[in-house]
């Protein structure tokens, strides 16, 4: 079995889980079902970010020691992985003790291998976003993310960024598709090329974090420690050949604010350590709430836990997922989401189920007929598309074009209302059965493949669909697309999928 590893950001814990966590987790897990379907050993790693300032300021304001907080706060992010119905095979905290030893692991090579040196910090830093920014970089006297920024004067521990320059250029220029999207590969190309600094990778103003092996004056800059959570999974420091058997990373799923820590400090650290490289870094774009930036002050942050409790939860997979081309910005909009669930999953989807399963409950005793007839050319259409399908969908998905991969499933549920309409087997009841078993045969045959598409946009729908012809677990991956559905079966009877949702 080929193996398949995946990770979104690991979360920080100084708030409550929003929009955006619910969107990475969710692009990941559609990745990770369709990988697992199409016979990959997949590894899913999420988790929560739960050092550094930010989050020991959140502790401070909430008057709760550090620790206690952060608790707390994981628990919403690992509850939030099962309302969202996530097939993560991991949580990893960053306050765990394996992760410690991951980063202690990685600290001395880095520092064996002389890429770290002590020295002094002096600049700017934003707690919001725990970066350093030079002079230039600011806008207006703040981060160019808007966020507030302090000056730091500290010691500090750093690491020779600066001599990773062209090793980076060569990995961009030799992996064309190391990040992605091209727009964002090439604004991280042109940073590069601008010239890198020494980065500090260690603090000494506040204690919250991993202490620096041999020197416990300093903790870990939480940049070093978080990144690191994704070798931690693999066994890093603590068990060599896990390690090697798990890791490189297929791909590691990021937001586009934070593209520069995966595109560039990550790449470097593991180089300057001897590590493997991930495969690819894709950036995804930032949603906004019926037009408006998405922001506390604005009061406009949506609740994914609310959206779910409201809509549903594979009406919102589907809604987040179809909406926008991954890896732009979208616009979160009720009445659009309304449109998609209406228009897309009641009448198009729900009702080919229906009206196909309703009509042979009917007329077929409720069975699956007999086909009789040979299939024609439409028939064939109908049920041989598969092969095609799952080859498109395998590049979309490798390509991580995740809205025109749903984009595809629905052209097979529109082929097939098309052909539920001109075949008109509800004529044919008195004048040919044979031929309307075939059709609905070829119905029946086509609804069971789209059950099996469907499954990592929808797990809960397409189960109800699969449910219909009582498919066993492991009659429900792609190898199973061939197998035709046996004449006779029972099939079972479903409530509506998808309700309409009156507007
Ligand atoms: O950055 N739309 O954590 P985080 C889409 N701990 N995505 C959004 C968004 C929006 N409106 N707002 C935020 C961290 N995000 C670090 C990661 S990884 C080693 C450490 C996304 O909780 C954002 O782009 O601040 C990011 O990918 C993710 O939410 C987590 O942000």
């Amino acid at each position: 079995m080929k193996n398949f590893y995946i990770t979104t950001p690991i979360y920080y814990v100084n708030d409550l889980p929003h929009i955006g966590h619910a969107y990475t987790s969710l692009c990941c897990d559609y990745i990770a079902r369709f990988k697992r379907l199409d016979g990959f050993n997949v590894r899913y790693l999420t988790g929560t970010d739960e050092h550094g300032q930010k989050v020991e300021n959140a502790a401070i304001s909430k008057k709760i020691d550090p620790k206690s907080f952060v608790d707390n706060v994981s628990k919403n992010f690992l509850e939030l992985t099962k309302v969202l119905n996530l097939s993560n095979t991991d949580f990893i905290r960053t306050t765990q003790e394996r992760h410690k030893k991951s980063c202690e692991f990685l600290w001395k090579k880095l520092y064996d291998n002389g890429h770290i040196y002590l020295g002094k910090y002096s600049g700017w830093y934003s707690v919001r976003d725990e970066a350093y920014f030079q002079e230039s970089e600011l806008i207006d006297g703040k981060a160019p993310t808007g966020a507030d920024v302090e000056w730091v004067e500290e010691p500090s521990y750093f690491f020779n960024l600066s001599k990773w320059q062209d090793k980076l250029i060569e990995l961009y220029d030799k992996n064309i598709d190391f990040i992605l999207p091209k727009s964002r590969r090439n604004e991280v190309l042109s940073f590069v090329k601008g010239g890198l600094k020494d980065l500090s990778i260690s603090r000494t103003s506040f204690s919250w974090g991993i202490n620096v092996p041999d020197n416990s004056d300093h903790i870990m800059y939480v940049w070093l420690d978080a990144l690191t959570n994704y070798i931690t999974y693999s066994g890093f420091g603590v068990d060599e050949e896990e390690f090697k058997k798990n890791w490189p990373a297929d791909l590691h799923v990021v937001g586009k604010d934070i593209l520069r820590f995966h595109a560039v400090y990550w790449p470097a650290f593991l180089l300057a350590a001897d590590l493997p490289l991930p495969k690819k870094v894709f950036a995804h774009g930032w949603w906004t709430n019926e037009g408006e930036k998405i922001s506390k002050s604005l009061g406009n942050v949506i609740d994914p836990v609310k959206l779910i409790d409201n809509y549903g939860l594979d009406q919102v997979r589907y809604f987040l997922l179809r909406e926008v081309p991954f890896g732009n910005d979208g616009d979160f909009s009720k009445s659009q989401l309304l449109q998609r669930i209406n228009s897309e999953l009641a009448n198009n989807l729900g009702n080919l189920v229906q009206r196909v399963v309703s009509f042979c409950l009917k007329n077929t005793m409720g069975k699956v007929p007999n086909h009789k007839e040979k299939f024609v050319k439409e028939d064939l259409e109908i049920i041989n598309s598969f092969e095609n399908e799952l080859t498109t969908l395998r590049d979309l998905i490798n390509k991580q074009k995740l809205d025109e991969s749903l984009k595809e499933i629905w052209q097979k549920i529109s082929k097939s209302n098309k052909y539920i309409d001109e075949q008109a087997p509800w004529n044919l009841k008195n004048s040919d059965i044979d031929r309307m078993n075939t059709i609905l045969y070829c119905l029946l045959e086509s609804i069971r493949q789209i059950g099996i598409f469907l499954q990592p946009v929808m797990p809960d729908a397409s189960n109800k669909i699969l449910n219909i012809f009582d498919l066993k677990d492991s009659e429900r991956s792609f190898k199973y697309l061939s197998s035709r559905l046996i004449s006779g079966i029972n099939l079972k009877k479903q409530n509506p999928i998808f309700p309409r949702i009156e507007t």
